[in-house]
């Protein structure tokens, strides 16, 4: 069996698998169609910013980078939610400060993740792009993007890390129906900046991940370590107003922010020219049936699963399949039962956190603001105090803890139960009869492992 492996895309999920594979004697060559970021500079030169959960947190610790990331990272404490009347609450996320999520600058953390790979034997060629692959044959074909040559390489092993366009998916396709569909949200999302204060200070609270619930349509806004936010309009593309094909021009949007989000425009100096020149970003899940090819590709990260952002979790997801799939290939060369071991694990976890984004959205926009959401979340929380090792929020089971996904959406299903069959009726914690919670708690949930 080869020991060379292939990976194309070095952005997030390319480079952490590199450094994770080479540290265990694999030969690894990444190909990556975008210029070296340490020479070019960051493309577009824009801070966007992730949000860092655990199981993201989990893989950089297996990476020994934890440590470099947090440096870098600012602390969310909960959401912080904006009223239409310009009046805010923080929610916390968790219990304490170790509940946490953390805001980290895309840019430098796909830095970190490089240097990494490279200082673990890695080689990763920019500029290339992956353009077809022959299977059979093991041989890939790349275009140097800065002469436009041409070139073949021998990768008789291929990993698909280049993200929700992949070039290998599309190679796999042609040999193998993968049973791809991609579902389109109907909601795009355009990205805005609130920069520091004169004071160079923040603001707005910088420990927080704002929100703007507004019905059908939201905004957030997440910290950067330089005293900046990245703010995000999420809008339906098109349909009745407010859309994005409804706001022709900036002045289109300043009115729309003018009245549902007042309270930031005084924070976006830059909003015409943004607005103007940010393209207007689309999102949906990709789902497939196939991930792999026998032993000779597998594909990872957003080329198999890309979904919803609303969940902040496609990075720490896609951490998640690179930890996976190091582990088998830790434990035996034979590429084909790795991969298709690696599929059997991650897709139906792959699956569940898909359809948890996909409901995020509606919570995130429509029900923080919606008081018998907010009493169910305070049903949710007393239990959760009740019960530390059994009864644990889905928000937490996916955000704080490496519960399987697929765990977190079937035990959130029945706790969501129990929690509405507390509350209905009910408009205050006070009427909630707890003990009649406790009792179901006990009958219908085992503790988390
Ligand atoms: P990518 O990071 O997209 O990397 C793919 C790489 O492949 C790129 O470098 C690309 O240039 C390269 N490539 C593409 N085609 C080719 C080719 N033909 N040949 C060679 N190379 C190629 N997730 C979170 O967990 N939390 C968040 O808060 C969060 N916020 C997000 C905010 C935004 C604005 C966006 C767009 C996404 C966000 N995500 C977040 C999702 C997250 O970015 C992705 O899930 C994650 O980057 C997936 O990693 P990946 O390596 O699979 O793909
Ligand atoms: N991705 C996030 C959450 C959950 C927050 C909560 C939500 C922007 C394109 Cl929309 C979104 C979350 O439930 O209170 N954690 O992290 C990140 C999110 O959006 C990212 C920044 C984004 C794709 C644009």
């Amino acid at each position: 069996m080869s020991d060379r492996i292939v990976i194309a895309g070095a952005g997030l999920a390319g480079a952490l698998l590199a450094t994770l594979l080479a540290r265990r004697g694999y030969e690894v060559a990444v190909f990556e169609r975008r210029p070296d970021p340490r020479r070019a500079g960051y493309e577009g030169g824009r801070s966007i910013n992730l949000a860092l959960a655990e199981r993201g947190m989990q893989a950089l610790r297996i990476a020994g980078l934890e440590q470099d990331v947090l440096a870098q990272a600012v602390m969310m404490r909960g959401r912080m939610v904006h009223d239409l009347d310009g009046a805010t609450h923080l929610l916390r996320y968790g219990r304490d400060d170790r509940e946490v999520i953390w805001s980290v600058h895309r840019g430098r953390l796909n830095l970190t993740l490089l240097d990494a790979a490279e200082a673990a034997g890695a080689r990763i060629h920019f500029g290339q792009r992956l353009l077809d692959v022959q299977f059979e044959a093991g041989i890939a074909r790349l275009r140097c993007e800065d002469t436009g040559s041409e070139c073949a390489i021998e990768a008789p092993v291929m990993i698909g890390a280049d993200g929700a366009g992949s070039a290998l998916r599309a190679a796999m396709q042609a040999v193998v129906p993968l049973g791809e569909r991609f579902e389109p949200l109907g909601h795009g999302y355009k990205e805005l900046e609130i920069p520091p204060a004169a004071d160079g200070g923040y603001r707005i609270e910088a420990n927080a991940l704002h929100i703007w619930p507004r019905g059908g349509y939201m905004c957030i806004a997440l910290p950067n370590a330089e005293r900046s936010f990245t703010v995000t309009l999420f809008l339906p593309n098109a349909g009745a107003p407010p859309c994005f094909e409804a706001l022709r021009t900036p002045a289109d949007a300043r009115a729309l922010f003018q009245r549902d989000f007042a309270d930031i425009l005084p924070h976006l100096p830059d909003f015409d020219a943004d607005f103007a020149g940010n393209p207007v970003g689309m999102l949906g899940t990709l789902r497939l049936d196939r991930w792999h090819l026998d032993g000779q590709a597998v594909l990872l990260g957003d080329a198999a699963h890309a979904i919803v952002p609303f969940h902040g979790q496609g990075m720490n997801c896609a951490f998640e399949d690179c930890v996976e799939l190091d582990a088998l290939l830790g434990e035996s060369r034979d590429y084909h039962a790795a991969f298709a071991e690696f599929e059997r694990r991650r897709k139906p976890n792959a699956d569940a956190i898909a359809d948890m984004a996909l409901e995020n959205y509606i919570e995130m926009r429509d029900l923080v603001d919606d008081p018998p959401f907010l009493l169910r979340k305070q049903v949710e929380r007393a239990l959760a105090e009740r019960h530390p090792d059994t009864f644990v929020p889905r928000y937490a089971m996916v955000t704080f803890r490496r519960t399987p996904y697929a765990v977190a959406k079937a035990r959130g299903a029945v706790q969501w139960e129990i929690v509405d069959a507390l509350a209905r009726g009910h408009t205050r914690i006070e009427q909630v009869d707890l003990a009649a919670g406790d009792a179901l708690v006990r009958a219908r949930l085992r503790p988390l492992a």
